[in-house]
């Protein structure tokens, strides 16, 4: 099998896509698909059509049994039954689309902590291997870490994070009164949204949207912005900081994506899902169940990720990325997968039934994401040694099933890059500037040869042409000297194009970035430039942008709201997407949605999101579905920002 390693598999997806997807590897594998009679998600949308514009512009209430109501947003009716008219009927959507997803960052990060908390005493089948983390988060928390064991410090550090949830005063989240930016904290004080508990939060906003109570769409929307910072810190923050803690701060790592990374002679175990207590230990007894692989007469064992538990273990263990939401069936598809494991969050309920038709087992993790035809191995921290030997050996077991004349892996497979962690570009910039390791950063953005940054998050959504307007806007915004930043499946997407590499400064960056990226990558001694687009991590890792802006700030003395950066959601799909951009705005950030969020029914929703709330925290939403223009818009911002600061 060829596999090829250079770029220009982009523009060979371009002229081989249809409106699916610019991959090739994925538009191969939907050829395979459908000669193969496989339904995938792309057959089930076209089976939506058309959906409900009620739904689409948010104004479709089902939040009592009088409904569901609907109101018209050209005639009659102007009011559900109740009274509530579309200002109300789509805020109180907002609040709730947030709380959901601010409910699955909050109990990911809950489950960590209990992790962290069982490795701390002894307890659990996890060492803690993230000495250093330990440091950093415990000055940050006033907790002593000077001649105390690390366990102690850890458990300790764990305690204060199930503080937080069992909150009854009036008191802010002390994790996030320690690790955001206080001139933030003071301005969220202000607006009296500085959420306590999150547990808590999440209660009263579903209690709030309940029939019968809030009727006032401002009201709802400042609750928004609180449920953002619920998502924030009880969820991103406290997530990744004590992920770090347990499996330690990631850094700069070589691996490679797209399906092609699947192997033809070996166990192909894919790991999905988002909770790196589950594939960190699928990682560990893979290596160390490879020779039982090979008696079998497989070469080995190939791991590969999907969504952003192919991320966590991209960064943490450089094991390759197989796809991003968009793929997660054309693996399966790919008939070389012997296991699937997902934990939770973003896994289809499809995937079982494509899994059917090959050789492919699924295994579920968790208690809260089963699948009816799944097999079902719940981790706790007590047996995880022993679930992850056992899914692996069931992966091994199921070698001598594969069927060779179902096996089509394509031959897409890039080099990329993972593992830059706010410490690890730190230190490849104290290599310039050890004192101050920002200062060469800073420097360059003054001068213009870094122009400005631009986080890009977020998922695929099946409304629209996968990976395409991702590449298109950060194509334009590298050429225009931006650095970007990349989490969750758009940072798949990026490392499947060659963003993620060394040659990926010459192929896409200006010549002003170009510079930079060399100097630094020299200097840090990579022998080769930094890549122009730096992965990040996980959805959850999106914190580790909030900590880059909020040392630039703190560096500057200025508001994160004055920095010349902008976010984007290029192809958002799912509800921790619109929480995770409520917390960037509230952040001050100009946050792009590349998809139509359904608020467009309220004329009130819209103008507040896009345009009021910049006057009270300082950044606010665009929605944009043209990639140019969406990263236009964004220079546009980034050159009025650095106006303002004289640069
Ligand atoms: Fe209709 Fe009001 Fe009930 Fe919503 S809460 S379903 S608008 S009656
Ligand atoms: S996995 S939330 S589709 S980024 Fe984090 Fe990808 Fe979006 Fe899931």
């Amino acid at each position: 099998m060829s596999n090829h390693h250079d770029h220009s598999h982009y523009t060979e997806g371009i002229m081989f896509a249809d409106d699916r997807s610019v991959d090739p590897a994925v538009v191969e594998m939907l050829h395979k698909a459908k000669k193969e009679h496989i339904e995938t998600i792309h057959d089930r949308y076209a089976q939506q059509l058309p959906q409900c514009g009620f739904g689409d512009l948010g104004i479709c209430c089902r939040n009592c049994l009088q409904g569901p109501c609907r109101v018209n947003p050209f005639g009659e009716p102007k009011e559900g039954i109740c009274g509530a008219d579309a200002d109300l009927i789509v805020a109180r959507n907002l609040l709730r689309t947030i709380v959901g997803g601010a409910s699955s960052h909050v109990d990911h990060s809950y489950m960590a902590i209990h992790c962290l908390k069982e490795a701390a005493l002894g307890k659990a089948d996890y060492e803690i291997k993230g000495a250093a983390k330990i440091k950093t988060v415990a000055a940050k928390l006033g907790i002593p870490y000077e001649g105390r064991p690390d366990n102690e410090v850890a458990a300790e550090i764990a305690d204060v994070a199930f503080a937080d949830f069992g909150n009854t005063t009036s008191e802010p989240m002390r994790w996030l009164t320690a690790t955001a930016p206080q001139e933030r904290v003071d301005k969220w004080a202000e607006l009296g949204i500085l959420p306590t508990n999150p547990d808590r939060e999440v209660r009263v906003a579903m209690h709030q949207t309940t029939m019968g109570v809030d009727g006032s769409p401002v009201n709802l929307l400042l609750s928004s912005l609180k449920a953002g910072l619920v998502d924030g810190y009880g969820g991103l923050q406290m997530g990744t900081d004590v992920q770090d803690i347990l499996f330690g701060i990631p850094e700069p790592v070589k691996s490679e994506a797209n399906l092609g990374v699947l192997s033809s002679d070996k166990v192909n175990i894919v790991v999905h899902g988002h909770m790196p207590e589950i594939s960190e230990k699928i990682v560990e007894w893979s290596k160390k169940l490879e020779g039982e692989a090979i008696a079998v007469g497989a070469a080995g064992i190939q791991l590969a990720g999907i969504c952003c538990s192919g991320n966590e273990i991209l960064m943490r263990q450089g094991v390759p990325l197989a796809g991003n939401y968009l793929s997660q069936e054309l693996a399966i598809i790919t008939g070389a997968v012997e296991l699937m494991v997902v934990d939770v969050q973003c896994f289809m309920p499809s995937i079982t039934k494509v899994a059917s038709c090959y050789h492919t087992k699924v295994v579920t993790t968790t208690p809260i994401g089963q699948l009816p035809d799944a097999e079902h191995f719940p981790f706790t921290p007590d047996t995880a040694d022993e679930k992850a030997a056992a899914i692996v050996r069931m992966a091994i077991a199921n070698y001598a099933n594969r069927d060779p004349r179902k096996v089509q892996i394509p031959a897409y497979r890039c080099e990329a890059w993972g593992g830059f962690s706010v410490e690890s570009i730190v230190g490849a910039l104290s290599a310039l500037d050890a004192e101050q390791p920002l200062k060469p950063l800073v420097d360059n953005i003054v001068a213009g040869n870094v122009f400005g940054a631009v986080g890009v998050v977020g998922c695929n959504n099946v409304k629209i042409r996968q990976d395409y307007q991702t590449v298109e806007m950060i194509k334009h915004l590298l050429a225009n000297n931006v650095l970007v930043v990349a989490t969750g499946c758009t940072a798949i997407a990026l490392a499947k194009y060659g963003f993620m590499t060394p040659e990926g400064a010459e192929m896409y960056a200006g010549d002003g970035l170009k510079a930079v990226l060399t100097a630094v990558g020299e200097a840090a001694g990579l022998g080769a430039p930094l890549p122009p687009v730096l992965h990040m991590g996980s959805c959850v890792d999106n914190s580790r942008i909030g900590d880059l802006l909020g040392a630039l700030a703190g560096y500057l003395g200025v508001s994160i709201a004055d920095l010349p950066v902008a976010a984007s959601a290029p192809e958002l799909q799912h509800e921790k997407a619109v929480s995770i951009g409520t917390w960037a705005v509230a952040l001050g950030v100009l946050t792009h949605c590349g998809v139509v969020p359904p608020i467009l029914g309220s004329p009130l929703v819209t103008k507040v999101l896009t345009d009021d709330v910049e006057g009270l925290v300082g950044g606010k939403f665009f929605v944009e579905l043209d990639p140019i223009k969406s990263a236009d818009i964004m220079l546009e911002h980034i050159a009025a920002k650095r106006k303002a600061l004289g640069i």
